[in-house]
């Protein structure tokens, strides 16, 4: 599975049921009933987070060109990724419209109206919408798309920079409860000025590295500062009756998470779920004999019954094929727990437990505790899966003073950190040098020497081959 990751991921997507590619336009692909249902979990999973302190809102899809082409850096970094909407039937648009690839642009003209001041402060809003980016680099299912189908954007607004900084670190705290639901681990970086999101001071990056030790940015947290608002005239009166400009952030999670679930846990089996976000946290596979088929089939619908009234998904697959077969397909698609019952285990009022992220088989008695099992079985399996992506990242992120040792440890399927001055000139210049891409920053220190220059090391820096 390492050796062909990306032909293990394009497989997987179609075996399991999780999205088909073969939609005609490149880079848009459907969503299948089983994909979607991940989807959906997990999207319910980021809006309970996201809920307690956003609101939110649904802004459209298209955005006037005068409105797009306002913020100048902002443009400037999506002009070659933006879809046109130029005709209304037969008529030329006389103003085009864009079909957004992020949604600063369509709502900030809206907050510059909403906001009169200081008590309409601070705003958090977000919505989950399609955008599309009509993106130039190697196109990939979930990973790279033109139609990202899952944006989930939050934009806020802040009387005060303080108060901008702090909400960055709120969305760091939510992204982290986030990813700690899928069992993924995560690096978090500052990212350096040439690669921060178009038009924000800073951008905070999540990034994950893929088994074949490529990384993949999964979400980003952006200080806007001033600069929309500026654009955008975004202003309030404050209490000592000055109007002010408001401060701004901005953050977005996509498909990619997924994407990053399927490829972390997977195994060469298959998919590997983690049960806050699997479709089925447990699948029932009867094992039927001509005799005794109607006791068995219906001691499992009881079970199914009772382990629903707790709250779990349950699938009962009673299909008419050979279990093997059952087994095979679920174990593809993941589910955390298969319970096996033949006409023996109901003799012996027990039924065979398998979890997917070990290969151990345990008997549970059919009694009251059941579902209690069940729910340890499963808050087990979240943990292990977690605890095991969470020790491969810490095996795959190697540290080093020799900037000529930086190639062999990347090929070898690590993210490597150094020493940096943080200079950008230096920066880039390590980047050339070995081919791959800084990710940003970790932390500051202040001791030893810069990796590729007489300077004093400012910070930990971290690079990888990326997606
Ligand atoms: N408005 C801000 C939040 C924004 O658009 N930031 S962003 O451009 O960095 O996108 C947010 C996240 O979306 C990225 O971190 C990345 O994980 C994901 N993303 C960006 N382009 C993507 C694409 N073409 N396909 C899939 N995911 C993408
Ligand atoms: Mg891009």
């Amino acid at each position: 599975m390492v050796e062909n990751f990306d032909e293990w991921f394009h497989d997987i997507l179609e075996n399991a049921n999780i999205t088909d590619s073969r939609y005609p336009i490149k880079g848009m692909a459907v969503w299948m009933p089983y994909g979607f249902q991940i989807r959906k979990h997990s999207m319910n999973i980021i809006k309970k987070l996201l809920d307690k302190d956003h609101e939110e809102v649904l802004f459209p899809m298209l955005v006037p060109e005068t409105e797009l082409a306002k913020e100048g850096i902002h443009v400037k970094g999506f002009e070659d990724e933006v879809y046109w909407v130029t005709k209304g039937g037969q008529t030329d648009l006389n103003e085009h419209l864009a079909l957004r690839p992020t949604s600063e642009t369509a709502i900030y003209p809206m907050y510059s109206l909403w906001i009169r001041t200081h008590i309409d402060l601070p705003i958090k809003m977000y919505q989950i919408v399609n955008t599309f980016r009509y993106e130039t680099k190697h196109t990939r299912p979930l990973i790279r798309v033109r139609e990202i189908t899952t944006f989930k954007e939050a934009h806020t607004a802040h009387a005060t920079k303080d108060e901008s900084d702090e909400q960055i670190q709120d969305f760091i705290e939510i992204y982290k409860e986030f990813f700690d639901d899928l069992g993924l681990p995560y690096l978090i970086s500052k990212r350096p000025e040439w690669d921060k999101f178009p038009g924000a001071d800073y951008t905070m990056a999540f990034d994950v590295i893929m088994p074949n030790g490529k990384t993949l940015q999964i979400g980003t947290i952006h200080n806007l500062g001033q600069t929309f608002a500026k654009t955008f005239d975004i202003t309030f009166e404050d209490k000592d009756g000055q109007h002010k400009l408001v401060y701004q952030t901005c953050a977005g999670l996509s498909d990619r998470v997924i994407a990053s679930v399927i490829g972390i846990h997977g195994d060469d089996k298959g998919l590997r779920l983690p049960p806050k976000v699997s479709p089925n946290q447990v699948t029932i596979i009867p094992i039927l004999f001509k005799k005794g088929k109607e006791e068995v089939l219906a001691k499992c619908a009881e079970i199914k019954e009772q382990l629903e009234a707790e709250g779990i998904r349950v699938n009962l697959d009673d299909r008419d094929i050979r279990p093997g077969k059952k087994f095979n397909d679920w174990e593809l698609k993941g589910t955390p727990i298969k319970l096996e019952l033949g006409p023996r285990d109901l003799e012996n009022n027990i039924t065979i437990a398998m979890r997917r992220d070990e290969e151990e088989k345990i008997e549970i008695p059919l009694d009251d505790a059941l579902a209690d099992n069940v729910i340890e079985l499963l808050n087990k399996s979240q943990g292990n899966l977690s605890e095991i992506a969470w020790d491969f990242q810490a095996e795959h992120v190697k540290f080093t003073e020799n900037i000529d040792e930086i190639s062999e440890l990347v090929e070898a399927g690590n993210v490597v950190k150094f020493y940096w001055c943080g200079d950008e000139a230096i920066g880039k210049e390590i980047e050339e040098k070995t081919g791959y891409d800084i990710l940003g920053i970790q932390e500051e220190i202040s001791e030893g020497k810069c990796i590729a220059s007489d300077n004093d090391a400012k910070y930990i820096a971290l690079i990888a081959k990326t997606y």
